[in-house]
């Protein structure tokens, strides 16, 4: 007989939210969209914050359990006053992904100006020095993650462009370099009157495991009382992820706690990190209302059973 498939997938940490302004030794109004890494026993957290003048830069965070963090006392970037990444900065940094390639840290973010929205790609070894290596997209493009191993020679992403015909759907795209990307192609859509028929976007930096790289990604429905954003799940085939095995069909995490409810944008968990545990659990990070920072827990094999199980068309 077939096991019930465990539709209660994110056991949400009773302490959240993890971080708030409070917490941040420097002035800002919001503390949300984490990306997050492990290294070694230590937990490294790049987080969104706003300023009280409504841009926002990125803080940095350690943890020795991946849910008590410590805020460093400078903020870990803020934009640009050097060359190209100047003119495309001058509106703030926002949502850090994080991914480990060979001993380094690469972290894609977007790039705010007044020419719109890029991803801006740089590198850290130690998470004390970073060092920005490229604008990785043209206008239109936020959302972007890193897989954290090569394809055949090849770095791949998922992405999410925008056009009018296919709204805010995940591509991928590969590069040989990390700065120039293409041979892109379509991998998921909105799906139509569904919880994510408005748009989605690539969340958390993909993980390996037996069965296929997980992604966690937001999706986003409209409603009379305005956009609800929600984290879905999909499972990449291990050696080729272009080929999907699964997408979740229901969502995996809502706004139900009074801080993903009301905040500064209401109705929202967005996903930046997830970090695998040793013991078949995954810690899954998320801002609430683009206020808070907010942290789970699930079973990885939980996740894997609903891709496979109870799964929608990707496109
Ligand atoms: O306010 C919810 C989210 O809106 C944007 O996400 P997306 O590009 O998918 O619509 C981003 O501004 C994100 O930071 C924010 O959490």
């Amino acid at each position: 007989m077939n096991t019930p498939v465990n539709t209660n997938i994110i056991k949400r940490y009773e302490g959240n939210p993890i971080l708030t302004r409070k917490d941040v030794p420097y002035p800002v109004e919001t503390v949300h969209n984490a990306g997050v890494v492990k290294i070694g026993e230590r937990y490294l957290m790049l987080f969104r914050a706003h300023r009280r003048n409504g841009r926002s830069i990125i803080g940095l965070a350690e943890s020795s359990d991946g849910f008590h963090f410590q805020v460093n006392p400078q903020p870990f970037m803020t934009p640009s006053k050097e060359g190209v990444f100047s003119a495309y900065e001058e509106y703030g940094v926002e949502d850090p992904r994080i991914c480990e390639v060979e001993g380094e840290y690469l972290i894609t973010y977007s790039a705010y100006s007044r020419y719109g929205v890029r991803v801006g790609l740089a590198r850290t070894e130690d998470f004390k020095k970073v060092e920005r290596v490229a604008l990785i997209t043209q206008v239109d493009y936020r959302n972007v993650v890193i897989f954290p191993k090569r394809f055949n020679g090849y770095y791949l992403r998922l992405d999410r462009p925008h056009s009018g015909i296919s709204p805010w759907s995940i591509w991928l795209s590969y590069s040989p370099d990390l700065i120039h990307w293409g041979n892109s192609q379509i991998l998921m859509k909105p799906l139509k009157y569904h919880w994510d028929e408005l748009k989605i976007g690539p969340g958390a930096t993909p993980f390996a495991t037996s069965q296929g790289w997980l992604h966690i990604y937001h999706g986003c429905f409209q409603t009379m009382r305005g956009a609800i954003y929600r984290l879905g799940v999909v499972l990449h085939d291990l050696e080729e992820p272009s080929r999907i095995r699964g997408v979740a069909d229901e969502w995996i995490l809502q706004p139900e706690d009074p801080w993903e409810l009301t905040g500064y944008v209401p109705n929202v968990v967005f996903c930046c990190g997830a970090v695998p545990e040793e013991d078949g659990t995954v810690k899954i990070y998320w801002g609430g209302a683009d206020q808070v920072l907010c942290v789970g827990t699930a079973k990885i094999e939980d996740l894997i059973d609903l891709c496979l199980r109870r799964s929608r068309p990707p496109l």
